[in-house]
């Protein structure tokens, strides 16, 4: 008999790294499924899996998840019932940065605005003096959350001459010798970059991290980029300053609530470039994030240990 596993829909690159070797059943139509037989679950679009998920089935295993962040996984609980969790860390690293560095140039460039000016009907002589965006070359880069992810955008940056700050949990000693990059506390970043970039995870610590308060401290010019997790971001506090232009713009690749319901107000300002959730969205990355799933899940269903094991 194949070991059941619940997913919520996953995409055809699971089957086609995996096989037929699991029975995958909708974890949204689990009342249909024997709770007894469930032996794993798989989470691909961040489904919430807390405690009480986690108690209907008796007979779970591991928890796979596709993506390096858990916050929509109860890790405490996962522990305390003896459920390892599997995430996917290091493969999306590169990939997460290129979509960083995507939207800080998107939105310092003008980019969005400028494909729909140049489709639009005043597009009818070229005009130097529109759309005059900001210096991306030689500007200061605030990144907070120096992790992997935050270290290849510090990389990145330094291609662009940019001086980078960072503000971590811990000092990177290490990246500051090879890099160059200098630690300062959250006051002192917000007020000299002129672009903050949020690539720390989300945890009870940083949520809401950015609110009124830190957006006041942060200069009108500057560019807020998220590509952490939406609730890292107080949004009524971000819509705000970005209506008032208390700061200049801001790149979301994530946001709170995800989606934003779509008569939101920010959807209407253009001072604001919104990506889906795509940072780990290039096809090399994701298929080593499948690949890293499956290996996760086929170890803890043998009950060996999981090879990238969060929880
Ligand atoms: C994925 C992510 O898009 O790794 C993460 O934390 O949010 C993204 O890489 C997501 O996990 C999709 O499964």
């Amino acid at each position: 008999m194949k070991p059941v596993v619940l997913a919520d829909p996953l995409p055809p690159l699971f089957f086609e790294i995996a096989g037929d070797q699991f029975e995958i059943r909708a974890l949204e139509a689990d009342g249909a499924v024997d709770s007894g037989l469930v032996s794993a679950i798989v989470t691909y679009g961040h489904p919430l899996i807390d405690g009480a998920v986690m108690d209907r089935f008796p007979s779970l295993r591991v928890i796979s998840n596709h993506g390096v962040g858990v916050d929509h996984i109860h890790l405490p609980a996962a522990a305390e019932r003896n459920i390892p969790v599997g995430n996917t860390p290091g493969c999306l690293d590169a990939s997460t940065a290129d979509m960083t560095m995507a939207l800080l140039l998107a939105v310092a460039r003008n980019v969005v605005v400028g494909d729909h000016f140049a489709r639009g009907p005043q597009f009818t002589h070229y005009d130097p003096s529109v759309l005059i965006g900001q210096e991306v070359t030689g500007s200061t880069l605030g990144i907070i959350g120096l992790g992997r992810i935050g270290a290849q955008v510090a990389k990145r940056a330094a291609a662009f001459d940019m001086k980078v700050v960072y503000h971590n949990r811990s000092r990177r000693t290490d990246l500051e010798q090879s890099m160059g990059v200098e630690y300062r506390s959250m006051p002192e970043l917000l007020a000299v970059s002129d672009f903050v970039s949020l690539n720390c995870p989300l945890t009870a610590d940083t949520r809401g991290l950015i609110g009124s308060k830190e957006l006041s401290m942060m200069k009108r010019t500057a560019i807020l980029i998220n590509m952490a997790r939406g609730p890292v971001v107080q949004t009524d506090a971000l819509l705000e300053a970005l209506k008032r232009r208390t700061i200049a713009a801001a790149g979301l690749d994530v946001t709170d609530p995800e989606p934003l319901p779509r008569n939101h107000e920010l959807l209407t300002l253009d001072n604001v470039v919104i990506a889906p959730h795509l940072g780990s969205a290039s096809n090399g990355t994701r298929r080593r994030m499948m690949e890293i799933t499956v290996q996760n899940l086929i170890a803890g269903l043998n009950g060996q240990p999981l090879p990238f094991r969060v929880g």
